[in-house]
C-alpha cells in the first residue's frame, strides 16, 4: 500500500508536460490543479485540468509566474493539492522550491533537495561519481581556482581542453581551449562568464572529447532502495545545446554496452541516495568508450521514447513513488522493444535563424495512425506566447525496427500541418531523408554541419514538382488575366466550360 496516496496534484509548469502529467493524473483517478499566467489563461493545461489558478494578476513573466516559489505554494496549500509535480524546467531542479515543498508538507514529484543539490554542483557531482567508481572524462577532479592550476591540469591531460562552469550545465559557460596560449584568456572570460550567468564563478577543466555522441540512461530509482535503468536515449542530435531529435535505442550501442552504461548509471543514482526518474548524461567517443557528463534530476522532455520501447508510464512511476511505492518489476523484468523518434516541434524559423515565432495558430491538422504519438500543448486558435520556450509538441514514431520507425516518422511530419506562425517542421522534412541520419551516422556536431549550407541549399524535389504543376494549371486556366488579378475577366475558362459540360452550375 501506498504510504500516501494523493489525490490532488499541482502542476506547477505549462505545455505539453503540463498536459502530459494531467494525462496519468486522470489515468490514476487523481484530481489536478493547473497554475498559469495571464497569456496562458486558455492555455491547454488550464483547459484540460480540474482545477485552475492564475498565478499573477497581470505580470506573465517566468519570474513572476512558473519560477515564483511562494506563490506557488500558497496555491497549492490553498488548493489541498498533497503533491506538486515540476515538470521539466521552471522550478523542476530547482533544490530551494524541493526543500520548501516539503517543508510545508507538500510532496515534491522528483529527488530529494540533497540530491539535487549534488548534482547541481558539476565538481560536486565528478567527486562523488569518482569515490563511485564511475568513469568520468579526464580532468580537475574539483574547482580550478587559479590560472597556475588550470596550466597544471591541462598540461597534465593535455589540450585541447573544455572549461566549464560547476554550476552550469547544458552547455552553458563552456569554452574550448585548443592551445596553451590561449588559456589564459579563456579562464578569465569563463569564470565571469559563470559569475553572470550563474552567481557563481567555479569553473572546472575537461579533456576535449572530439565529434562525441550524446547518449543518456533513464534510471527509476523508489523509496525503499531498488533502482533500475530502462535503456539508453540517444540525443546527438542538437543545435545550441538543445536537443532536436531524440532515439532509443541508440544504433551505437550494443547489448553489452548498454548493461555496462546502465549499470554505471544505477551506482550514479545510488551514489546520490537518489529517488524518483533521473536521467545520467554520458558522452560517448568514437571509440565507444563512455564518460558521466551530468545527472539531470527530473522528467526529461524526450521521455517518450523510453516509455515506448519500454512500455512504461514514466509519469505515473514517478507519482507512485512519490507516493512511497514500492518499483512494481526488478531490473529483470524489464524488456526492451522495438524502436522510436521523437522529433521536437518549435515555434521558430529554420529559414530565418531559428528566430522564435510566437502567434496564433491558425490550421492544425495533426498526424496520426500506426505507431504516431504526439504530445501536444497547443490546439487551432491558440497563441504562443513569446515570454516562454517555444517548443508546440512532440511528434514520436514507434516502430519494430529503426527503418520502420523512421518511414512513420517522415510519414507524420509529412501529414503534419500548421498555420499560422513558422514553425521547424521543414527541418525535420530534411533531417529524416538525410542518408547520414538514416544510417545514424551522428554526433553532437551533425546538425550544425547539415545546416551549414542553410536548410534549403538541397531543394524538395517533389515539392518543387508540385509547385511547377500548380503553376501550370493556373497558368493554363487563367492565362494572361491571371496578372490582372481577375476571376471574372476571364468567363470562359476551362474550367467552367468543362463544368457546363457537366452539367454543372457555373
Ligand atoms: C563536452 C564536449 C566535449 N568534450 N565536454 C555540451 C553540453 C554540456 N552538457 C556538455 N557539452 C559538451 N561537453 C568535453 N570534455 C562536447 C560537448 C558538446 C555537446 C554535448 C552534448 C550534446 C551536444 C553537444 C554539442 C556541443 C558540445
Amino acid at each position: 500500500m501506498a504510504r500516501h496516496a494523493f489525490n490532488k496534484i499541482l502542476i506547477a509548469n505549462r505545455g505539453e508536460i503540463a498536459v502530459r502529467v494531467i494525462r496519468a493524473c486522470r489515468e490514476l483517478g487523481i484530481r489536478t490543479v493547473a497554475v498559469y499566467s495571464a497569456v496562458d489563461r486558455a492555455a491547454l493545461h488550464v483547459l484540460r485540468a480540474d482545477e485552475a489558478c492564475l498565478l499573477h494578476p497581470e505580470s506573465s513573466s517566468a519570474g513572476d509566474t512558473y519560477l515564483n516559489i511562494e506563490r506557488i505554494l500558497e496555491v497549492a496549500r490553498h488548493c489541498g493539492a498533497q503533491a506538486i509535480h515540476p515538470g521539466y524546467g521552471f522550478l523542476s531542479e530547482n533544490a530551494e522550491f524541493a526543500g520548501a515543498a516539503e517543508a510545508a508538507g507538500i510532496k515534491f514529484i522528483g529527488p530529494r533537495a540533497a540530491a539535487m543539490e549534488l548534482m547541481g554542483s558539476k565538481t560536486n557531482a565528478r567527486r562523488a561519481m569518482q569515490s563511485a567508481g564511475v568513469p568520468f572524462v579526464p580532468g580537475s577532479t574539483g574547482a580550478v581556482a587559479t590560472l597556475d592550476e588550470a596550466r597544471a591540469v591541462a598540461a597534465e591531460i593535455g589540450f585541447p581542453v573544455m572549461l566549464k562552469a560547476a554550476a552550469g550545465g547544458g552547455g552553458k559557460g563552456m569554452r574550448l581551449v585548443r592551445r596553451p596560449a590561449e588559456l589564459p584568456s579563456a579562464f578569465e572570460a569563463a569564470r565571469s562568464e559563470a559569475l553572470r550567468a550563474f552567481g557563481d564563478d567555479e569553473v572546472y577543466i575537461e579533456r576535449l572529447l572530439e565529434r562525441p555522441r550524446h547518449i543518456e540512461i533513464q534510471v527509476l530509482a523508489d523509496e525503499h532502495g531498488n533502482c533500475v535503468y530502462l535503456g539508453e536515449r540517444e540525443c546527438s542530435v542538437q543545435r545550441r545545446h538543445q536537443k532536436v531529435i531524440e532515439e532509443a535505442p541508440s544504433a551505437a550501442v550494443s547489448p553489452a554496452m548498454r548493461q555496462a552504461m546502465g549499470e554505471t548509471a544505477v551506482r550514479v543514482a545510488q551514489a546520490a541516495a537518489y529517488t524518483n526518474a533521473g536521467t545520467v548524461e554520458f558522452l560517448v567517443d568514437a571509440a565507444m568508450n563512455f564518460y558521466f557528463l551530468e545527472m539531470n534530476t527530473r522528467l526529461q522532455v524526450e521521455h517518450p521514447v523510453t516509455e515506448l520501447t519500454t512500455g512504461l508510464d514514466l509519469v505515473k512511476l514517478q507519482i507512485q513513488i512519490a507516493a512511497g511505492e514500492r518499483l512494481p518489476f526488478s531490473q529483470a523484468d524489464i524488456a526492451l522493444r522495438g524502436h522510436a523518434i521523437e522529433c521536437r516541434i518549435y515555434a521558430e524559423d529554420p529559414e530565418n535563424n531559428f528566430l522564435p515565432s510566437p502567434g496564433v495558430i491558425g490550421r492544425l491538422i495533426a498526424p496520426a495512425g500506426p505507431g504516431i504519438r504526439e504530445d501536444s500543448g497547443i490546439y487551432e486558435g491558440f497563441r504562443v506566447p513569446l515570454e516562454y520556450d517555444p517548443l508546440l509538441s512532440k511528434l514520436i514514431a514507434y516502430g519494430a525496427t529503426r527503418q520502420e520507425a523512421l518511414e512513420r516518422l517522415r510519414r507524420a511530419v509529412d501529414e503534419y500541418f500548421l498555420g499560422g506562425i513558422r514553425h521547424n517542421l521543414p527541418l525535420f522534412r530534411r533531417v529524416l531523408r538525410d542518408p547520414a541520419f538514416a544510417a545514424a551516422e551522428i554526433d553532437t556536431g551533425y546538425l550544425d554541419r547539415l545546416l551549414q549550407g542553410g536548410l534549403s541549399q538541397k531543394p524538395d524535389e517533389e515539392a518543387e514538382l508540385v509547385a511547377a504543376i500548380a503553376a501550370a494549371i493556373f497558368e493554363w486556366q487563367h492565362g494572361e488575366e491571371a496578372a490582372a488579378g481577375s476571376e471574372t475577366a476571364n468567363p470562359d475558362s476551362p474550367w467552367k466550360r468543362a463544368a457546363r459540360q457537366e452539367g454543372m452550375r457555373s
